[in-house]
């Protein structure tokens, strides 16, 4: 039976959202339709967002001035920074996992191997440091919406992540890592099991009836395979956010 919090939604469910592409065009801001119909469907189930990014991103994306919360879970960086009704969760970090050395030795790999690439063009911070996870970018996190959709449109072609991403697979085989292009520019680095499925062990205890997960990256190799495939999770593959409102509205009956 679902926990006494969540027992007044008529519908005992709760619903999860990946963030870019699903809830938020790339890197970009919610729409006010949906975030409209979000406030309906809170009114009738649990719902949640689980992104690849840090919660400080995914927040600036998400939050509606003067309005902070909208959701009754948040997880960022795949649930290893995670929020319940406000409320912050137990957490684990990378560079415990990894350690220092054995971190310096990848850093410095990847950082070789980027200076090393001959792309268009190069910007700044190669390496993003987290909590629960390293992004790794080609180009750099300070492009710009524009350079970022054209490195994406150079990498449809020349698969410069897919290539990084095979010889960091090779190279790294005994680090219990896994690698997942999930955005446009870059990829995500973290241990093994920590991809969004982390987040389920913190709904755990809740018992929804069923759990939806919402995403656009649900192929193999995608940052939503993983939860999507889960045996404990409805997956629904979307193409863009307009399709995630068509596909909820027709789902849940909004
Ligand atoms: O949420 C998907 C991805 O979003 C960003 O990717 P990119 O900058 O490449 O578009 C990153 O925050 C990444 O960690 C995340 O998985």
């Amino acid at each position: 039976m679902v926990s006494q919090t969540f027992a007044d939604r008529p519908l005992k469910k709760l619903i999860l959202f990946d963030v870019d592409e699903t809830l938020t065009p790339a890197r970009r801001l919610v729409s006010p339709e949906m975030v409209q119909l979000l406030r309906t469907l809170r009114k009738k189930a649990a719902i949640g967002f689980v992104g690849g990014s840090d919660l400080v991103k995914i927040s600036g994306q998400l939050s509606v001035p003067g309005e902070f919360n909208d959701f009754d879970f948040a997880f960022a960086e795949n649930g290893l920074t995670a929020y319940r009704l406000g409320v912050a969760l137990p957490s684990q970090s990378f560079i415990k996992f990894v350690g220092e050395e054995r971190y310096k030795k990848l850093a410095n790999f990847i950082l070789h191997y980027i200076a090393d690439l001959d792309i268009p063009i190069k910007r700044g911070t190669f390496i993003e440091f987290r909590n629960g996870m390293i992004n790794v970018s080609p180009i750099g996190r300070n492009a710009t919406i524009e350079e970022r959709l054209q490195f994406n449109a150079y990498d449809n072609i020349h698969h410069v992540r897919e290539a990084f991403v095979k010889v960091l697979r090779e190279k790294f085989g005994d680090y219990g890592l896994n690698f997942a292009i999930g955005g446009q520019i870059s990829f995500d680095i973290f241990p093994n099991g920590w991809d969004k499925t982390y987040c389920l062990r913190h709904v755990e205890s809740d018992q929804f009836d069923e759990i939806h997960f919402f995403g656009d990256k649900t192929h193999q190799g995608g940052n939503d395979y993983e939860i999507f495939t889960d045996p404990r999770v409805v997956g629904h593959s979307v193409a863009s956010p307009t399709d995630t409102i068509r596909l909820l509205k027709e789902t849940f009956n909004l």
